[in-house]
């Protein structure tokens, strides 16, 4: 049975309270909670003991006992301090934001990779809140058991210094196995720079579409041997990278990069952790930031993609925008203005528009040209025929007469063949 919660946070100037509160309802849910009473507070800044006044922890208590509820969930991340006061206070067990969406992330990771990663995050914000309350959950899922904290066992180091002595050395551990991944990874990045192929990275916030996306992209244009990518209506189904490549018609190719979703206050730990699985969105060429604009709230999730971005380091590269989900919005699609698209990523039409649009921001430094050909030069013709559009073949007395659109390197490499450009 799904444990029940009750919501809490604080209404702080200048923030839109209620997107934060169901944002942090479908965080709940996506952890298996069962999300029973919401209390809010208006204040100026958090409370440094206790987060929220005096008057709201007694709300809460009150509130917890008649719906007999164990656990509160809070919706900013608290200091140590602050969870421990509270924790004292009321006698009831309390998971802050970040601690939340580190427990789903735990849960969704599958690759060795993304494990380390959220193991990474967690550790990261265990240890300066080990000092904290033993009825703190996640300290004795990880750390052991803490148990009443300092406890001198003789050896002249303390079983709190101990466990933070352990959590620092599986950081220092996992770090360098992180580091070992991505460097490999870097290495496959590298191999697929040096053949000149643009990458598209789709991003946005978490559940809009992304993957769906990329899996009616790999159906169309993939390869036999592209897999399908995982995509379920639930936050962050997508954890790891998926890269595939994209082969159209006209022979153009593009590598297209899907990845994890963003929500509002990503735990810093968790985008520094992730980071190496984000560098596929850091180096691509063309951004496709995917929303899902039947979701009233989908402004503040572009700010939120936004936001995560810059903290990224991700500022200057060129984006267009996919409101996805127009089925369900009851609006015309697909409809394409300018840089926009509004789509469905479950309707044919709407995945050739998409790619219509990519193809155009992506594909700008090709050129046409007409090019003679000798007929003793045939891997010449060969090479056009695999990689470049062709568009019209003559065979006159001179050679292979070839009209084809390609790129502007091939274009370089060839123009002593070229006769009209
Ligand atoms: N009705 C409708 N549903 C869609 C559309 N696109 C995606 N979905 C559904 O939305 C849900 C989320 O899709 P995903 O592709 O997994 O979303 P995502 O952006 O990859 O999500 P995360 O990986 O969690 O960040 C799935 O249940 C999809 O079937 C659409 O155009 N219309
Ligand atoms: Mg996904």
């Amino acid at each position: 049975m799904n444990e029940k919660i009750i919501i809490a946070g604080l209404e702080l100037p200048d923030m839109n309270i209620d997107y934060a509160m169901d944002e942090l309802k479908s965080l709940a849910v996506a952890n298996n909670m069962d999300v029973v009473d919401q209390v809010t507070q208006k204040l100026d800044r958090p409370n440094a003991a206790t987060y929220f006044g005096k008057g709201k922890v007694d709300d809460l208590i009150q509130a917890a006992t008649a719906l007999e509820v164990d656990t509160i969930v809070l919706n900013d991340e608290l200091s140590p301090s602050q969870l421990g006061n509270l924790e004292k206070e009321t006698n009831l067990h309390f998971v802050d934001r970040t601690g939340l969406i580190l427990e789903i992330f735990a849960n969704r990771a599958h690759s060795r990779e993304a494990k380390l990663q959220v193991e990474l995050a967690k550790l990261q914000y265990q240890l300066p809140r080990l000092r904290t309350s033993s009825t703190q959950r996640l300290d004795q899922q990880t750390a052991g058991n803490t148990g009443g904290g300092f406890t001198n066992r003789g050896s002249g180091e303390t079983k709190l210094e101990l466990n933070r002595r352990t959590i620092r050395n599986k950081i220092t551990h996992i770090n360098k196995e992180l580091k070992e991944m991505s460097t490999s990874s870097d290495v496959q990045r590298q191999q697929r720079d040096k053949k000149d192929i643009p990458s598209v990275a789709l991003v946005g916030y978490t559940n809009t579409g992304k993957s769906t996306t990329m899996n009616g992209l790999v159906r169309l244009y993939g390869r036999n041997d592209e897999k399908q990518v995982f995509e379920k209506d639930m936050l962050f189904a997508t954890l790891d990278t998926s890269v595939r490549k994209l082969v159209f018609p006209d022979q153009k190719e593009l590598i297209l990069s899907d990845t994890v979703g963003f929500v509002s206050k990503l735990p810093h730990q968790l985008v520094k952790a992730f980071r190496s699985t984000l560098a596929e969105a850091a180096k691509a060429d063309l951004l496709v930031q995917v929303v899902d604009i039947s979701d009233p709230h989908y402004r503040e999730m572009m700010q939120t993609t936004e936001d995560t971005l810059n903290e990224i380091g991700v500022t200057d590269i060129p984006m267009v925008y996919a409101f996805n989900k127009a089925d369900l919005a009851g609006v015309a699609y697909p409809t394409l203005d300018g840089n926009q698209l509004t789509y469905s990523a479950k309707q044919l039409q709407s995945l050739e528009m998409i790619t219509a649009l990519i193809k155009k921001q992506v594909f700008k430094n090709y050129v046409e040209a007409k090019f003679l050909i000798p007929f003793d030069e045939g891997q010449v013709v060969d090479f056009l025929n695999g990689n470049a559009d062709v568009k019209e073949t003559n065979y006159t007395e001179l050679g292979t007469e070839i009209t084809a659109e390609l790129k502007e390197r091939d274009y370089n490499r060839l123009s002593r063949y070229v006769i009209q450009k």
